[in-house]
């Protein structure tokens, strides 16, 4: 019989919204470059990478630079998000969020992050989240990105499921593809216009409760 065990969690998007200060950094960054940068084309850039994300910046400004100069680039903007993200606080983890969590933990499931960012536990830390999670998977750990399930395979692993054991939540489509290409159920978090291909789609964790995992 088929059973939930563990929940594997995306952090923007899904415990927090980051995307916001992310897009603050890099408008900065294609500013000094010469350029702007819409909120739409941020958009585009949820659940990607730093280096990929930059890329795309780059390529959306015509702007071509070294190696080294995008790994300067990319660290420029790291530090002016991490300046946005040293003023978090606990009042911004999304509706719902602490009280599904703490459901988990009365039920036994695990709890694991399953993210491309590598600010993630400075992230959990600031909005006080971090003890809830038995383990943590992120872009330090990674070595393919979604919509790759490598980053939901190894939380997987880390609390000792099956991938038919997990469920993930997820707001970008390409970590709904990659919990999907894990043999995972998937729970979008979001616009179910967008969100296609995962099991169910929730517009906030205020409409998810225990028994809707299995
Ligand atoms: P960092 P997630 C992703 O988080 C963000 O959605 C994406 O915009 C960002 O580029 C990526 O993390 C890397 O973040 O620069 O902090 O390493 O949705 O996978 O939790
Ligand atoms: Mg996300």
């Amino acid at each position: 019989m088929k059973t939930t065990k563990a929940c594997l969690f995306d952090l923007d998007g899904v415990i927090v919204d980051t995307a916001v200060y992310h897009f603050q950094a890099w408008r900065r960054l294609a500013n000094e470059l010469g350029f702007d940068f819409t909120e739409h084309q941020n958009e585009q850039l949820k659940g990607i990478s730093r280096m990929e994300s930059l890329e795309l910046i780059l390529k959306w400004g015509n702007v071509s630079l070294s190696e080294e100069e995008k790994i300067d680039w990319a660290t420029r903007k790291n530090a002016w998000y991490l300046d946005l993200v040293m003023q978090m606080t606990p009042n911004e983890v999304l509706k719902g969020v602490p009280e599904f969590l703490k459901s988990l933990r009365e039920n036994g499931i695990k709890i694991a992050l399953g993210s491309a960012s590598k600010n993630s536990r400075l992230i959990l830390e600031k909005i006080n989240m971090i003890d809830y999670f038995d383990a943590i998977i992120d872009g330090n750990n990674i070595t393919k990105g979604k919509p790759d399930p490598q980053v939901f395979l190894l939380g997987a692993e880390a609390t000792n499921c099956k991938p038919e054991e997990c469920v993930v939540f997820e707001d970008a489509l390409a970590g709904v593809q990659a919990g999907k290409a894990g043999g995972m159920k998937v729970v979008g978090v979001g616009d179910a216009s967008v969100l296609t291909e995962a099991d169910f789609v929730i517009s906030s964790f205020e409409e998810m409760t225990i028994d809707r995992l299995f």
